[in-house]
């Protein structure tokens, strides 16, 4: 469908096929920014990227989504700031690869398609970038790894797109693994691929997008990175990670500002449940892990302060309705949820969700079980 819809746009066949997943992180929220661990992993859900070289010095770039327009860009003329609305992400992967010395890429022409709703706290951005670095990668054959490709999309989206996004959505979208939640130390980005199948135990777990839009760019995010610098600094560490959950109480009683004492405490706490989550999911514990997911959500809601009543919501009426876990998940203000459960007891929380928001005259969320799937792949 991809190979067609670019055939359609341009009037001659691809030279190949890329996919690159959204994910959904289980636990390890805003920790990336301060060197901290992560655990996201992969959604089926994809976006495609059909592609072929140019040798001109041109980028063009269409989209289902906006089927009625192609960008037009001159890759010697790409500059931060430069250009606007989605094509800004993958005209900030060429830039950085440009940046980074790969100037062999002279040119593309590039169609995509997305199952990864955009807002929804998905990383539908990590999976643009993603999927435009693999398919430059591998028909330019830049001596690349994934995990390079990831540092570079992360380049692109900090200084060309100007988001002060962390490593993680990246990250996963690059290097996740078919039925593993990948366990990232963002410091040096070493990992261990955690096995996290679900179904073989009986669980599922839910993500319930709200609906309700959020954006990194507007400012709230920068201002939690900026508060954890702060705290940091007062603490005279390099980054937040180097504080230890042992010392919390003492790095606490250092800081002056209640709003960065608050901001210290999730991301030491935050740690601190990421590496109990990993060692419970090592021991084969899978339910145990659920009230660490409600304990990350109090944290993110009352501490980082980045929840909002609809994910509140979501949380509250799930473990009422009696599952194992919830929290939101991604950079928050919006986007999604998830909901860890037993498979008996799916559709009541479900429909305890759904009249949840009925009664408050929200709209309907969006629920859908999530599977670990495969990070970014050549498809064709
Ligand atoms: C967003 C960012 F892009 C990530 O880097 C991360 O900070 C996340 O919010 C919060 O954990 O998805």
């Amino acid at each position: 469908m991809t190979v067609d819809a670019f055939q359609a746009a341009y009037e001659f066949t691809p030279e190949g096929e890329w996919a690159a997943p959204g994910r959904v992180n289980l636990i390890g929220e805003h920790t990336d920014y301060n060197d901290g661990f992560v655990m996201p992993f992969a959604l089926p859900l994809t976006t495609r990227a059909a592609v072929a070289r140019r040798d001109d010095g041109v980028l063009r770039l269409h989209s289902s989504a906006d089927p009625s327009d192609t960008v037009w860009l001159r890759i010697d003329d790409l500059e931060p700031g430069g250009v606007d609305g989605w094509a800004s992400y993958p005209a900030g992967v060429i830039w950085a690869l440009h940046a980074a010395g790969h100037d062999a890429v002279r040119g593309a022409d590039i169609h995509y398609d997305s199952t990864v709703p955009v807002g929804a706290g998905l990383s539908s951005s990590a999976a643009l970038e993603v999927v435009t670095a693999l398919a430059l990668r591998d028909l330019y054959e830049l001596p690349l790894q994934p995990w390079q490709l990831a540092r570079l999309c992360q380049r692109a989206e900090n200084v060309f797109v100007g988001a002060p996004t962390g490593i993680m959505d990246q990250t996963a979208s690059a290097c996740c693994t078919e039925g593993h939640a990948l366990f990232l130390d963002t410091r040096d980005l070493s990992h261990r691929q955690i096995p996290f199948d679900l179904a073989a135990r009986g669980l599922s777990l839910l993500v319930v997008d709200t609906g309700v839009k959020h954006a990194h760019s507007d400012g709230e995010y920068g201002r939690r990175r900026r508060g954890c610098e702060e705290g940091a600094a007062a603490l005279g560490v390099d980054a937040l990670r180097d504080v230890p959950y042992e010392g919390l109480d003492a790095a606490l009683a250092e800081v002056k500002d209640e709003s960065v004492r608050r901001l210290v405490r999730h991301i030491v706490t935050e740690n601190r449940r990421v590496e109990r989550v990993v060692a419970l999911l090592e021991a084969g514990d899978a339910r145990g892990i659920g009230p660490l997911l409600t304990e990350g959500h109090a944290s993110l809601r009352d501490d980082f302060r980045v929840s909002c009543p609809e994910l509140d919501l979501v949380v509250d009426t799930a473990s009422d309705a009696g599952a194992l876990g919830a929290r939101m998940t991604g950079g928050g203000f919006g986007g999604s949820a998830i909901v860890l459960v037993e498979d008996g007891l799916c559709e009541k929380v479900e429909e305890a969700i759904a009249a949840a928001f009925d009664d408050a005259k929200l709209r309907s969320p969006r629920i859908f079980p999530a599977t670990p799937s495969t990070g970014a792949t050549r498809v064709r």
